[in-house]
């Protein structure tokens, strides 16, 4: 049984309280490891150790700081399959979606931004006799990163590499479920130098860890990714200690489909938003709108596409689709396909738990990947994120029409457009509620662009400057200097 530990000022550590919590392999429903239960004495340890940490880690050279971070970079890419491997038994995705994006993507997190604050560039203003103002962008101090279980170490580099590229020292919160990645990371931050209380991991339930981080006046500023309702609950708790919170939530995201698209472009993309990852991202195209002479075709089309998905053991290579990455989440998704067909909806392909994999795997959390047809857009399926393999399709003939539809979410985080007409990808994306609109494509990423939601799918954005800015605090400096000699 692993027993994994908290990284506090440099060092492995187990819980203050000594308790742990059980840690689930999704493709089994058996326990193989066991979480710090950690509290708030352990998360008092950690704002310490960064404090402490922070004067000497943000008085380094920009440089001196992406050197380490290009170590922590190299130390996970000479570990690419162990991390891909503990990835997928810690969250039931694929072994090849760790091997191929995840892993791969965190490696790029951590190499992207020990460029990007080499190149950080700040303002400066030379008014007529408003003497030169210049903006001095500093680190905030101790921050808190708060991550969720989909793409557990992808997402946790995402805000890990900014924040400390910058100066700032850090308390990392992981979700309790998928601990096992940053769990590794915390030996790849140790051998590659990074000095002790810079980052610093803990364990546990986020009630309790991540409540108390987002109390903790030592802690000017939180990061968060998870779900809508916690997100509420971290900006609550943040905002009467005036704390900068970034808030990356759920999605309910428009995949929209015009008669003159590349077809089988569109179909593939289309299956790929529906289901990677199980449909466990918060940027997935789960609402599936085709102009109506195209219709029929794309719902075969499609349906084929996902009848012949691999439903199988996440250990091996030809499995597409793995297991839900809990007995609650699998729930979950179970009860939105009875109330899509409570909804009047039709399941025309999956909808329920496949026939068993494997004597391993019998007890796993999967799921067959669904595609729903038949729902009204104000439906609570249609309205309410499930973050699992269940899509709807839906028909338009109006433009307006489906921009109505699509936009009639309480969230916003993105959307794809799948046509040739340019003009009307464009005027369409202009009109979309989203902060991220693919054309032609979907999930295609460069990390120096803004990146999150708008409406209820969260606050502030990250990736690229946005990140770098988020994680300091702008000063302007003006200088009242003689004109004339
Ligand atoms: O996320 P939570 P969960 C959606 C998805 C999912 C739902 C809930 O619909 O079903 O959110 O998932 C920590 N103060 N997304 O339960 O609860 C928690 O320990 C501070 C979309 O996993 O939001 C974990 O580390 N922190 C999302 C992190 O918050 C708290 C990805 C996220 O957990 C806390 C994941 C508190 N009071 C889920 N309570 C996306 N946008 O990609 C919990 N946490």
């Amino acid at each position: 049984m692993i027993k994994i530990a908290n990284y506090i000022n440099g060092s492995l550590a187990a819980p203050l309280a000594g308790s742990y919590i059980d840690n689930f392999e999704p493709a089994t429903g058996k326990v193989y490891a066991q979480v710090p239960d950690s509290d708030t004495n352990d998360v008092a340890l950690a704002v310490d150790a960064a404090t402490h940490a922070f004067p000497t880690w943000s008085g380094l050279t920009a440089s001196a700081r992406s050197d380490v971070l290009l170590r922590i970079a190299d130390g996970i890419e000479s570990q690419l399959d162990e991390f891909a491997r503990a990835e997928c038994v810690d969250n039931g995705k694929p072994l090849g979606l760790a091997l191929s994006v995840e892993i791969p993507r965190a490696v790029k997190n951590f190499r992207f931004f020990a460029s990007a604050v080499l190149h950080s560039r700040s303002e400066l203003y030379e008014g007529e006799g408003t003497g030169l103002n210049y903006i001095l962008r500093r680190p905030r101090g101790v921050v808190g990163l708060i991550s969720p279980w989909n793409l557990p170490l992808y997402l946790l580099s995402w805000k890990v590499a900014p924040a400390i590229a910058v100066g700032n020292t850090a308390i990392a919160k992981p979700s309790e479920v998928t601990p096992m990645t940053a769990h590794m990371l915390a030996q790849v931050c140790i051998d590659a130098g990074l000095p002790p209380g810079v980052l610093n991991i803990l364990h546990g339930q986020g009630a309790k860890v991540g409540q108390a981080m987002t109390e903790h006046p030592g802690i000017t500023t939180i990061s968060f990714t998870g779900g809508t309702v916690t997100g509420a609950q971290v900006a609550k708790t943040a905002a009467p200690l005036f704390k900068k919170v970034s808030l990356e939530l759920g999605g309910k995201n428009a995949n929209v489909i015009f008669a003159d698209a590349n077809m089988n472009q569109a179909v593939e993309g289309s299956v790929r938003a529906a289901f990677a990852n199980q449909g466990q991202i918060c940027i997935c195209g789960s609402r599936i709108f085709v102009e109506r002479s195209a219709y029929d075709d794309f719902v075969s089309a499609f349906v084929s596409k996902a009848k012949a998905l691999r439903v199988g053991d996440p250990l091996e290579k030809e499995t597409d689709q793995g297991a839900l990455v809990s007995k609650a989440q699998l729930e979950k998704v179970s009860r939105y396909v009875e109330l899509a067909k409570e909804e009047g909806g039709q399941i025309v392909c999956g909808g329920s738990t496949p026939p068993t994999i494997s004597e391993r795997c019998k007890d796993g959390y999967f799921f067959e990947p669904t595609l729903v047809t038949g729902l009204s857009a104000e439906c609570r399926v249609n309205q309410e994120e499930i973050f699992g393999p269940v899509a709807t399709i839906t028909p338009f003939d109006a433009e307006d029409e489906a921009v109505a539809d699509i936009n009639s979410t309480k969230y916003g985080l993105s959307a794809s457009i799948w046509t040739r007409d340019l003009d009307r990808a464009h005027r369409l994306a202009g009109n979309i509620d989203a902060g991220t609109v693919w054309v032609n494509c979907w999930l295609v990423r460069d990390l120096r662009v803004p990146f999150g939601g708008m409406k209820q799918s969260g606050v502030g954005r990250e990736g690229g400057d946005e990140a770098l800015r988020f994680f300091t605090e702008p000063k302007n400096v003006c200088l009242q200097v003689a004109t004339k000699s």
